[in-house]
């Protein structure tokens, strides 16, 4: 593990002022979350076509610190043939990988998910290495169901373990680990439960990380905001989720963390962006000596997917919607919205 990469790296992806754009859906997340709603068939040109819209535009650097792509991504290229790793490195955009293999339903657990990927990771990590990622994202998901006593601590922990092997993998590899342990917003839970459950979840994940020796100096997180169930009835209030999403980080994670990002997780364009603005003000108010900005997927690219619909002679109105939420991003992520 060479240290001055990781930290490289990390202090790229976290400048003050800029984000990380995940685009790294599965191909079937693509075609049916993203392409889908739109009118759009599902094909490897037209994936091409969506992830150019994003990589491929003069000035998303100014907003930019890194994306996190899909493996099919990092091997294509824009309409002149140049490849997305070369159009991102030429911006000095850091370039991340989805390496885990998707949630799958557990046995062990069932109504939870345990994510795959860990068999033969160390190799692919190596070769994404070559291809230029210097970042690789991994996604657990925790389901918040009180009615039927989930999560348990069994799949958290199980979850963590393999978090902690990915990201022990990662540093082997001068790779920084993205950890993603995502709480669903779905669920009909109020905001107290889904701060237990996210507080807990965390504790428990930097437990396994600890257990394995990895450093969380070199560790991104990538966490979801404490928000009410999405089927609760409790309203959505940035300045509570700021303050309770700075709460329960303050109590769950470690002090020296390389840096943490925000999911959007389902909540709107305009949702995700306030509550990103309302954060950073209570880490004023709060204190806290970790650094934070955004990694959305859906708040950034569903306004855009929309305005685009597929057709070329909507491009240039798509990417004006684009860069003004990556602007509102960016300064959502200093509190000055
Ligand atoms: C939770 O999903 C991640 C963040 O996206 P949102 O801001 O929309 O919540 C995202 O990076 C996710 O991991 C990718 O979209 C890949 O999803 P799949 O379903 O293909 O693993």
């Amino acid at each position: 593990m060479q240290t001055p990469i990781l930290i490289e790296t990390i202090e790229k992806m976290m400048t003050p002022g800029k984000g990380v754009l995940a685009i790294d859906e599965s191909n079937g997340t693509a075609d049916k979350k993203r392409l889908a709603p739109i009118g759009v068939n599902g094909t490897p040109e037209n994936r091409r076509r969506f992830r150019e819209l994003f990589l491929d535009m003069d000035g998303n650097e100014t907003f930019l610190s890194g994306v996190i792509l899909y493996d099919e991504t990092l091997k294509q290229s824009n309409s002149d043939e140049k490849p997305f790793v070369d159009i991102l490195a030429d911006k000095d955009i850091v370039i991340g990988i989805k390496v885990d293999e998707g949630a799958k339903d557990s046995d062990e657990f069932p109504g939870e998910k345990i994510t795959a990927g860990i068999d033969g990771l160390d190799e692919r990590l190596a070769g994404y290495y070559e291809l230029g990622a210097r970042f690789a994202k991994w996604r657990a998901v925790i389901t918040i169901d009180t009615d039927s006593g989930l999560p348990t601590d069994g799949a958290i922990r199980k979850n963590a373990e393999i978090l902690a092997r990915y990201a022990e993998l990662c540093h082997k590899n001068n790779i920084v680990p993205m950890i993603e342990p995502e709480v669903l917003l779905q669920g009909s839970h109020k905001m107290d439960i889904a701060e237990q459950v996210t507080g807990r979840t965390l504790t428990i994940v930097f437990e396994e990380l600890d257990r394995r020796g990895v450093d969380a100096k070199y560790v991104i997180l990538k966490t979801s905001m404490v928000v009410p169930g999405d089927a609760s009835g409790e309203l959505m209030e940035s300045e509570k989720v700021g303050a309770t999403t700075v709460r329960m980080l303050n109590n769950s994670i470690p002090q020296n963390i390389g840096g943490v990002v925000f999911l959007s997780g389902g909540q709107t364009s305009e949702q995700a962006t306030e509550n990103l603005d309302a954060i950073a003000d209570e880490m004023q108010v709060q204190g806290a000596p970790w650094m934070m900005t955004f990694s959305f997927s859906r708040a950034i690219e569903m306004p855009v997917l929309e305005a685009w619909a597929g057709k070329d002679e909507n491009v240039a109105e798509a990417q004006e919607i684009y860069v003004d939420i990556l602007k509102r991003d960016a300064w959502a992520q200093r509190g000055m919205l």
